[in-house]
């Protein structure tokens, strides 16, 4: 269990697994390479307007060439976990049928880098990079291409199941289907509220044809990966609106087997819902090992007559969406560390029995490198205290494995291109040199000690 060690640190469960998280298509680029075919995020980086200054993923951190000095980076920083995703358009470049074997290989280069490093690699099978021709066919408005996404699973726990332990599906589905479909601001940039319930579904279906195939070539830890948070506010029916839009809508399938049926209610002027057929929730609903759990900030909600719906909250007309005057990082997002133990404890009551590990949490701060050095204070704040909130969490019971920083070093931050940087590790994108932020040194010592100094 957790600890007030003799030293006054607050020190971690013993095999507490401290790590960094990235993605496929916001750190790799060579994206003509080695037959990759295009992908959602291409076609949406290329459309003038979608990203800030026009940025796309071509080259980002360049990762796909320099992975061997990335993860002797990792390992200087003592790093013990990375979980990385996989880019679909290098596995299968049309989104089904032949396999692209260089694509597996890099995989398996980078998975054999990190054994040989002793850090533990965690697998995310889809962080937002959809091959573009499944999204020609409709994409994940399609079922089909939750079967696809099951097979291409298939074929990547072939390859790499005999060295990844632990395998999660979907990144933030949320995103997917309500950034990608109903509010039109990640790819693939479509606005239609139905379609992200329908995205919902075939995202949420994918992830369980996918668990059942993992399952059946003998995979251990599997789980998903939702972003969530705690939404507080005077109003409770508001408050329950919103949670079911942002969490208990991926939460409840997932973890109980069957949607939430005020969220079904209220989506009812968008959607008939149709799409959900017979045994669906069951596939949906199969046990997981892990849940990840992405915690940037927390929301709060009032009742304001005359607002407008936030776009990416589909009918939530009437219902304000408001920042206190606590401080905020370079992306707007308010600072509560609090709200990362609230979370977990809420899990824990809610949905019991399901092992937690964070797979993301970090911040982006306006950094600057100046004489070889980035001091990042912020960021140490800002994990040193949610550190802390994970550890007040793991006290009062939850069941947290494990925390995995976002992001290892800056990267393409979507639609905000590279000029919102995350990372623990500094990129010149002009050199592509990296230079660990104080953070980062700083996180180095934290997981030396598996604890914070109390
Ligand atoms: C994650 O998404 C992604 O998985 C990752 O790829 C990305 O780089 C990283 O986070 C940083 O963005 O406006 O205050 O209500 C984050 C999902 C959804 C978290 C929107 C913050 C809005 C906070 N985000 N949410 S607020």
């Amino acid at each position: 269990a957790a600890e007030t060690g003799e030293t006054g640190d607050l020190t971690f469960p013993q095999g507490f697994l401290w790590g960094t998280a990235t993605a496929s298509y916001q750190i790799e680029g060579a994206a003509n390479e080695d037959g990759r075919g295009p992908s959602i995020w291409d076609t949406f980086s290329r459309t003038p307007g979608k990203v800030v200054g026009g940025h796309t993923g071509d080259v980002a951190c360049d990762h796909y060439h320099r992975y061997r000095d990335d993860v002797a980076m990792m390992a200087d920083l003592g790093v013990q976990a990375y979980r990385f995703s996989i880019a679909w358009p290098r596995i299968q470049p049309d989104g089904s049928g032949p396999v692209n074997p260089r694509g597996l290989d890099f995989y398996e280069r980078l998975v054999d880098e990190l054994h040989g490093r002793g850090i533990t690699p965690i697998v995310t099978l889809y962080h937002w990079d959809l091959p573009q021709s499944l999204e020609d066919r409709g994409g994940w408005t399609n079922r089909e291409t939750a079967e696809r996404f099951a097979e291409y699973a298939a074929v990547v726990y072939g390859r790499l199941g005999d060295r990844v332990g632990t395998w999660t599906t979907l990144n933030e589905p949320w995103c997917s289907s309500f950034l990608g479909y109903g509010a039109g601001v990640h790819a693939p940039g479509r606005t239609n509220p139905g379609d992200a319930y329908a995205a919902v579904h075939h995202l949420l279906l994918g992830h369980g044809l996918a668990v059942a195939e993992l399952r059946a070539a003998g995979a251990r830890q599997v789980g998903i990966t939702l972003n969530l948070a705690p939404i507080s506010g005077s109003d409770p029916e508001a408050v329950a609106h919103i949670d079911g839009l942002q969490n208990r809508i991926f939460l409840d399938p997932v973890l109980r087997g069957e949607y939430p049926a005020d969220v079904v209610e209220r989506a009812r002027r968008f959607t008939d819902w149709s799409f959900v057929r017979d045994g669906d929730l069951d596939i949906i609903g199969a046990p997981i090992d892990l849940l990840g759990v992405n915690y940037y900030s927390p929301t709060t909600v009032e009742l304001r007559a005359g607002q407008q719906a936030n776009p990416v909250h589909p009918g939530s007309e009437g219902i304000a969406f408001v920042q206190g005057d606590e401080e905020k990082t370079a992306m707007g997002w308010s600072v509560k560390p609090s709200g990362l133990t609230e979370l977990l404890l809420r899990l824990n009551r809610d949905y019991p029995g399901t092992p937690l590990i964070i797979t993301e949490n970090g911040a982006a701060f306006d950094d600057v490198l100046a004489d070889g050095r980035v001091a990042d204070e912020r960021r140490v704040a800002f994990l040193d205290g949610h550190f802390r909130a994970a550890h007040a969490a793991i006290e009062a019971g939850a069941d947290l494995r494990g925390y995995l920083v976002w992001s290892l070093m800056d990267n393409f931050e979507w639609a905000e291109g590279y000029a919102k940087r995350f990372g623990l590790v500094y990129v010149d994108y002009a050199s592509q040199r990296r230079v660990p932020k104080d953070s980062a040194l700083w996180y180095r010592e934290v997981i030396r000690r598996n604890g914070v100094q109390a």
